[in-house]
């Protein structure tokens, strides 16, 4: 992947500060590279570490990152074929069995996705599979509530990397079990909503197994020059297809060997 960077300073400025309008009074826009045809993945992660800056500097602390489009369903669905990743604080965190807010996002949507705690800092380019399990603390289930802040839900790799992969929520919970207890490539997982079974896979739909997509993360910030602390919460990235979601909906996701994940949409 090239991180190669095309726009001025200025730009970037510019379309973080619209991506993080769109993202903290919730409003649609449309794609970035309606504006900036030529933006490249490099362009989307410039604008993505600006945004992370501003958080951060508003007091907003980093537990981690997350890796998307890391499943054919997710790729079939948003019609992008590379993955991508994005960084989680804890403002998007949310409690097991809560009651999220639809009201601060613009259309989201539900993913089921395992998710790594890691014991040491890990640090690319090169890393692989076993690397990520002998680095990995636990895992446990996560649900993932994306919001991509991109009119209809229709993005470009550029775009939805400037827009923090379509980070919004996300809530962990269930049951937390060491990697080496589990076959990862093999747990299943069903999607409920409203008590009927929306969508199910296995775990191995993300890159053939859910630490592939850990090590493929820890390679892309190898490129932005940054490492995976120890003590990271990070997610692998949708089994499924994500589910719209809105006010009234509950969710539960049953992961095989690692518990379910409810909450409920307000
Ligand atoms: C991009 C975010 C993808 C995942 O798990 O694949 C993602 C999107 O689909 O809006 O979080
Ligand atoms: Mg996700």
């Amino acid at each position: 992947m090239s991180m190669n960077i095309t726009l001025s300073r200025e730009d970037v400025v510019r379309l973080c500060e619209r991506v993080e309008g769109a993202q903290t009074r919730a409003y649609a826009i449309p794609k970035l590279t309606d504006e900036y045809p030529n933006m490249t993945i490099g362009d989307g992660y410039a604008v993505q570490l600006e945004l992370r800056k501003r958080f951060l500097a508003a007091g907003h602390k980093q537990v981690g990152w997350k890796a998307g489009l890391t499943s054919k369903a997710k790729m079939i669905q948003m019609g992008v074929n590379v993955p991508s990743i994005g960084f989680l604080t804890d403002r998007m965190s949310r409690p097991e069995s809560s009651a999220i807010s639809t009201f601060d996002l613009v259309h989201p949507r539900v993913e089921c996705e395992v998710a790594f705690v890691m014991k040491t800092t890990l640090q690319g380019p090169g890393c692989t599979a076993a690397d990520v399990l002998a680095a990995t603390d636990y895992v446990l289930p996560a649900v993932e509530i994306i919001d991509s802040r991109f009119s209809g839900f229709k993005f470009d790799l550029p775009s939805v990397v400037a827009d923090n992969g379509s980070s919004a929520r996300f809530v962990g919970g269930g049951r937390a079990r060491y990697a080496e207890d589990l076959d990862l490539r093999t747990l299943g997982v069903v999607m409920e909503k409203n008590g009927e079974i929306v969508t199910m896979g296995a775990s191995a739909a993300v890159l053939g197994h859910p630490a592939e997509a850990i090590a493929m993360l820890v390679n892309i910030l190898a490129e932005l020059g940054e490492n995976l602390p120890a003590g990271s919460f990070v997610m692998s990235g949708g089994i499924t297809e994500a589910v719209a979601v809105k006010p009234g909906d509950s969710i539960v996701a049953r992961f095989q060997e690692l518990g379910s994940v409810s909450m409920r949409f307000v």
